[in-house]
């Protein structure tokens, strides 16, 4: 395009980068999803319905940018996981975020006759929001993975053990508050079995653990092999080769994306699945 006397207002724009060499993990949440949710008669507190759609339009965001190396989903949010070494968009933050939200949206809205055949979705239709935030290491990555499953697995048993009070036992909302204040995660799961004969332990995975979705490769055996450490003890990332990162890049557009219900707290699903924290992206 020529130069114009109305250029100059592209220098309003401010770069908005993301710190090189960290993780960048994109958050997205569903805009009003308490209302969406009795809108379409979702199951309380958990349905599966919609919880596998999200699960879908995660799956499709992954295929869609081979960057994101792993995602985490529970309730109305995902996480996406972009590699320290990804130089996508020039690592530019309103980019990163909203082409995950748009992809997200338009696939959550695509796949949506899919997991309600019976209900059509109609305006207002769903909206995402979305933020990026870096994380220096790999402990303060693994360390909001955590965060997050832990969080889903607190609002989980707290959910399970509230519907199934008003749901089983009969009783209203502000009761059932009541029942719980104060209650540690030992008395709900007491109250569930000797009340309703509900043990928590056999509760769907998908409920109480989240959604894990990644690129599967060859599982490797545990103890042969430390990410954490390797990833943290090298101050660099490891340069590649044109060909060998187009060639990596290939390789992770071919693999298998699989959504998985797995503990990600502890060290066994990453030190069998090296690749997810390696330095190499
Ligand atoms: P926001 O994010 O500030 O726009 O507001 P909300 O209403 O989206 O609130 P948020 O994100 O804190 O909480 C998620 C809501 O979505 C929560 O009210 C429960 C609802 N929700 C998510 N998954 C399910 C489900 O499987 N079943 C039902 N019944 N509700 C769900
Ligand atoms: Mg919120
Ligand atoms: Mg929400
Ligand atoms: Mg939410
Ligand atoms: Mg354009």
């Amino acid at each position: 395009m020529a130069n114009s006397k109305f250029e100059y207002v592209k220098h309003f724009e401010q770069p908005d980068n993301l710190l090189p060499n960290t993780w960048v993990v994109v958050r997205i949440d569903g805009r009003g999803f308490t209302k969406f949710a009795s809108k379409y008669a979702f199951e309380k507190p958990n349905d599966k319905r919609a919880l596998e759609l999200m699960n879908a339009a995660a799956r499709a965001v992954m295929a869609e940018l081979p960057d994101i190396t792993i995602a985490y989903g529970v309730s109305d949010e995902y996480s996406f996981v972009f590699h320290k070494t990804c130089s996508l968009f020039e690592r530019r933050s309103s980019k990163l975020v909203s082409t995950i939200v748009s992809t997200f949206t338009a696939y959550y809205v695509h796949l949506w006759s899919t997991y309600f055949p019976d209900t059509p979705i109609s305006p207002p239709l769903p909206s995402f929001d979305g933020r990026a935030v870096c994380y220096p290491t790999v402990q303060n990555l693994r360390d909001y993975m955590s965060w997050r499953q832990v969080d889903c697995h607190i609002n989980n048993l707290y959910n399970t053990t509230f519907w199934a009070l008003i749901q089983l036992g009969g009783i209203d909302a502000t009761e059932a508050e009541k029942t719980l204040k104060g209650t540690y995660s030992a008395d709900k799961n007491e109250l569930l079995f000797s009340k309703f004969g509900i043990n928590y332990n056999n509760e769907p995975e998908m409920n109480k653990k989240g959604s894990v979705v990644f690129r599967d490769y060859e599982l490797v055996e545990p103890g042969t092999h430390n990410t954490t450490i390797e990833a943290d003890n090298l101050a660099e990332p490891v340069q590649q080769s044109k060909t060998q990162s187009e060639n990596e890049r290939k390789r992770r557009a071919k693999a298998r994306i699989v959504v998985e219900h797995l503990d990600i707290i502890k060290d066994d699903f990453w030190d069998r699945r090296p690749w997810l924290l390696s330095n190499k992206p």
